[in-house]
């Protein structure tokens, strides 16, 4: 976990429980707030899918780099960016990670090693190798963390990339979010297994129910491990879930609302560890409430901040078009 701005969280399967939350009640909120017309242009959230980059994010140490699609807010949370400028930058004001030009899909943090946030499905994949070549060539150990769904997987750019990467044995970790769903359509995935295809190139995978955060955690450190040694890439394949439609404007026609449901019932990552941490004597009740409402707290303020906060004035509109020299 790269350093942040939200305070140090608890360490261990706690500090899993409030990562995954504070995603959850961020979107949650972001969700109301478009809900309001407060949020423009697109905003895809990442409810459901927590346990995949809080598990694998649990792997990373400072120096490492990531960079993610358009669903991406949470994935900036778990890199230690501060709620109230993604929260600013959902809401187009000057307070936002990204001076309220970028909006929902493109936050940017490169300090923590967040390199957004890409609307074009698939480009983080070859631009994140690009990151990995960088951190090779200056002869660090760090690691490049790339997340794509599962339609991404099906891109000609991503096998280029795994056979580049494996070519040059760059030290990067590609993290396949596979939630069953493409855009607005049905399931996705046919053709030989995401997996196999990486594989196909000589990269060592490995797939993880990407609703159990143990288990991801697992899984991302072993391949961290094999990253850092210098062995080259490394494909791993969460299956997860997305609770909501696509975007904010997809009413999720193509699967039924039982479907949605029977899982947040029976897999919620958040609400799994919840109960196994009562039930293994792990955490009293009381300290996960006192979570709960720190979460809430942390929200609500990231949520009046921007509702508070100016957008950016019209000499801004001339800014971060070139480069400064
Ligand atoms: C190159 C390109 N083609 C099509 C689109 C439209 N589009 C946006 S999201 C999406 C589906 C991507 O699904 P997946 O990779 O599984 O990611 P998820 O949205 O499920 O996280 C599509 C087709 C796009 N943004 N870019
Ligand atoms: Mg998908």
């Amino acid at each position: 976990m790269a350093a942040r701005e939200t305070g140090e969280a608890p360490a261990g399967d706690i500090g899993l429980y409030r990562d995954m939350l504070l995603i959850r009640r961020f979107e949650e909120k972001a969700g109301q707030l478009y809900g309001m017309g407060l949020i423009a242009g697109f905003c895809h959230l990442y409810i459901g899918q927590e346990a995949v980059v809080t598990g694998m994010e649990s792997a990373a140490r400072d120096g490492d780099q990531r960079i993610t699609s358009y669903r991406g807010h949470g994935h900036a949370l778990a890199a230690g960016m501060a709620p109230a400028a993604i929260m600013a930058e959902l809401l187009g004001r000057e307070s936002g990670a990204s001076g309220g030009k970028g909006g929902s899909m493109h936050l940017f943090d490169p300090a923590r090693g967040f390199w957004g946030g890409h609307g074009i499905v698939g480009a983080q994949v070859p631009i994140g190798a690009g990151l990995a070549l960088a951190q090779k060539q200056r002869g660090t150990n760090d690691v490049t963390f790339v997340y794509f769904g599962d339609a991404a997987a099906d891109q000609g750019q991503v096998a280029e990339t795994y056979r580049v990467a494996q070519a040059l044995a760059l030290p990067v970790l590609f993290v396949i979010e596979n939630n069953s769903y493409p855009a607005g359509g049905g399931l996705s995935g046919a053709g030989p297994g995401l997996l196999d295809r990486a594989k196909a190139y000589g990269l060592p995978v490995q797939g993880v129910d990407g609703m159990d955060v143990r288990a991801v955690r697992g899984v991302a450190e072993d391949a961290v491990l094999h990253v850092r040694a210098g062995k080259g890439p490394y494909v791993v394949e969460a299956r997860t879930y997305r609770y909501r439609g696509h975007s904010m404007a997809d009413p999720a026609k193509y699967r039924t609302r039982d479907e949605a449901a029977r899982m947040r019932e029976s897999r919620d990552p958040i609400d799994s560890l919840r109960a196994s941490l009562l039930a293994e004597g792990a955490a009293e009740e009381d300290a996960l409430r006192a979570i709960d409402r720190e979460v809430k707290e942390i929200v609500s303020a990231a949520a009046d901040a921007a509702r508070a906060a100016e957008a950016p004035g019209d000499d801004a509109l001339h800014r971060h078009v070139y480069a400064e020299v």
